[in-house]
């Protein structure tokens, strides 16, 4: 029985820090601004880390080092210590200066979305680009898309000449800078992909903004996430995909797309016809 557990706690320590990775931090690695709330995060964690030691090392130590002893002498009565309760107020006002200041100086690269990179959407793809919306600095062509919630799937409806939107996955060219408008149609949901950054809330008659920006190593890589907002008891199936491909990929699987939606437009008018045809006295 020892013996077993003996492994078992070695098995775990062993695997823990694979086990571990983005257990206690923040998922990233999809998008800069993904990357940037994890280091964040984790530049914070270091620091209650430290603080955490160091108060409760001090604390143990004095349990231990003072404890009451059989005819030891009584414990010392003290009345206050102005260096030390100065010292610890103005320690614990500077650690949070610097976590103010390190937080403002990440803040404008996680909100703001950059150009898009050289290998995105290039501007002879740039009918399924929005070169004529409201754009992320620079030059190359960036894609908005609008996100609705509704219970309990995702809609995503891509710019374009021609209408293009699809359900649930959302399929989105790599280095291009994708800015999300975000809303949602019945009640509040709650738009998050980990790996590609915070969450947006999906509020109806309102229109949340967010960005992502895919490496284009990840061509191929399918991101994973859920709605984040208790939204009725469908709510644990509502999920959602981003499915980046290359921008050669994304223009051939828009063209089929938006050809499908036009070809089952035209089959539902048809069968409305042949219907008001039956109907009709
Ligand atoms: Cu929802």
């Amino acid at each position: 029985m020892l013996a077993a557990l003996a492994a078992a706690l070695l098995a775990l320590l062993v695997a823990a820090p694979s086990a571990l990775a983005d257990t206690f931090t923040p998922e990233s690695g999809g998008s800069p601004n993904a990357d940037d709330i994890d280091t964040l995060y984790k530049i914070t964690l270091y620091v209650a880390i430290v603080i955490f030691l160091i108060v409760e090392g001090t604390l143990i130590w004095s349990l231990v080092r003072y404890r009451s002893r059989r005819a030891g002498p009584d414990a010392v009565q003290i009345r206050g210590n102005t260096p030390l309760e100065v010292g610890w107020t103005v320690a614990a006002a500077m650690i949070l200066v610097v976590l103010t200041v390190v937080t403002f100086l990440y803040l404008p690269n996680i909100e703001n979305p950059p150009e898009s990179g050289p290998n995105g959407l290039s501007a002879s793809q740039t009918s399924f680009a929005s070169i004529d919306q409201p754009a992320p600095p620079g030059n190359r062509p960036s894609l908005t898309i609008e996100v609705n919630g509704q219970q309990y799937l995702w809609r995503f409806d891509y710019p374009g000449k021609r209408q293009l939107f699809s359900y649930h996955t959302m399929v989105v060219p790599v280095d291009t800078t994708v800015v999300l408008r975000i809303t949602g149609s019945d009640v509040i949901h709650s738009w998050w992909i980990p790996e590609l950054g915070g969450k947006a809330d999906g509020v109806p008659g309102h229109i949340n903004e967010t960005w992502f920006k895919i490496p284009p190593d990840k061509a191929g890589t399918t991101f994973r996430g859920q709605c984040a907002e208790l939204c009725g008891p469908g709510h644990a199936d509502m999920r959602a995909a981003v499915r980046a491909v290359t921008p050669e990929e994304y223009q051939s699987w828009a063209e089929e797309q938006a050809t499908a939606i036009e070809e089952s437009g035209k089959l539902l008018a048809e069968q409305r016809k042949g219907r008001e045809g039956e109907e009709s006295p």
